[in-house]
């Protein structure tokens, strides 16, 4: 495709997320920047993007990546965002989800100064924020109670955004995603974690699987079409927050179900309960309410649970099959 003769720049281009923004990215026209501070921990990075090492608690050849890349868009992903690892690391939870991303608004302010550029800037702000929400549904205009370090400095971030907007005119908007899961999420995160072990069970290479509370309940969708409506908040007239969610509800338990369900496996066979991956404080249950990005984004999502999790399924039991294939090759 030909280029539109824009420029994006994403951070955590090589997780999940920015994996799924790079392919959509790409085949609109845009020319792309992507940061990362370790590639060989995260999904390859397309050779089309031009791909800068930066670290979201050092930041400080930001300046220079800006310079060099003069971005129309910054889609800002980059965090440390496990919830449970968290409560181990705060403080470099903190330093990078937090003030990973005033190091971003304020270069970027630096930058629109020095170039006279206008750049429009994506937060990925996170349902964990609500907590333990005071109502259900949630929506933009639910009040906050954040239960990790991970949810605190996601409010922190939320809230310098919405101050870069209001104190600079900065073109800034927030994302509250609710979780969005793939093929590609990582590991250590529930869905993936289960799809791995469901599928290895399948084939022999596993025998347990070792969670922690099976009955806390999420808003579960597909990653490919959450980050549509990063990019479509983007292209509106004014910047402004939204919501992002599935509109449906699912505890762990009925994603095992789903799961194991597609193996013809019974999970209750398998899952051994273990404390260790209990966290101090928990989220029990989110649902959230995407009315606003629908009516103002036009913006729907196309997949449902039970499909995210058989395409999951399917993506795991090829990586399962390889595994045994290479058992058996030694
Ligand atoms: O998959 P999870 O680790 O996701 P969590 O904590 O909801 O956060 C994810 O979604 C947020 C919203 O988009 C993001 F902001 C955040 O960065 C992350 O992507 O856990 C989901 C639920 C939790 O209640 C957890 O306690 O599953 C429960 N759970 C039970 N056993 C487990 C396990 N979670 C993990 N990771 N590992 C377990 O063994």
């Amino acid at each position: 495709m030909n280029s539109n003769g824009r420029v994006a720049l994403i951070t955590g281009i090589s997780g999940q997320d920015g994996s799924y923004l790079t392919e959509l990215l790409l085949t609109k026209g845009y020319v792309l920047h992507g940061l990362a501070p370790y590639l060989r921990y995260g999904l390859p990075v397309d050779p089309r993007v031009t791909f800068h090492p930066c670290d979201l608690s050092d930041a400080s050849n930001l300046s220079e990546i800006l310079d060099q890349a003069q971005p129309d868009e910054v889609y800002h992903l980059g965090a440390q965002s496990h919830v449970k690892l968290s409560f181990e690391i705060p403080i470099h939870t903190v330093d990078v989800t937090g003030l990973g991303v005033l190091r971003i608004l304020e270069a970027i302010r630096q930058f629109q100064n020095r170039s006279g550029k206008q750049v429009r800037f994506y937060q990925a702000s996170s349902s964990e924020m609500f907590g333990q929400a005071v109502e259900s549904p949630q929506n933009e205009r639910t009040p906050f109670h954040p239960r990790s370090p991970y949810a605190c400095a996601k409010v922190y971030a939320h809230w310098q955004t919405i101050n870069y907007r209001e104190a600079y005119g900065m073109f800034a908007c927030s994302g509250i995603l609710f979780n969005h899961e793939s093929p590609r999420r990582g590991e250590a995160f529930v869905t993936r974690k289960i799809t791995l072990a469901a599928t290895r069970i399948k084939l022999g290479l596993q025998h347990e699987l070792r969670l922690g509370n099976i009955d806390a309940r999420r808003d579960w969708g597909f990653a490919g079409d959450y980050v549509e409506a990063m990019w479509l908040m983007l292209q509106q007239p004014e910047p402004d927050d939204y919501v992002i969610a599935s509109g449906g509800q699912h505890s762990v338990r009925e994603f095992l179900d789903e799961v194991f369900g597609c193996l013809d496996l019974d999970w209750k066979k398998y899952v051994v309960i273990d404390p260790a991956f209990y966290r101090p404080a928990e989220v029990e249950t989110l649902l959230g309410d995407a009315t606003k990005a629908r009516e103002k984004l036009g913006w729907k999502p196309r997949v449902a649970l039970a499909d995210l999790a058989r395409m999951m399924v399917e993506s795991d039991l090829e990586l399962a099959r390889r595994e045994a294939a290479a058992a058996r090759a030694v």
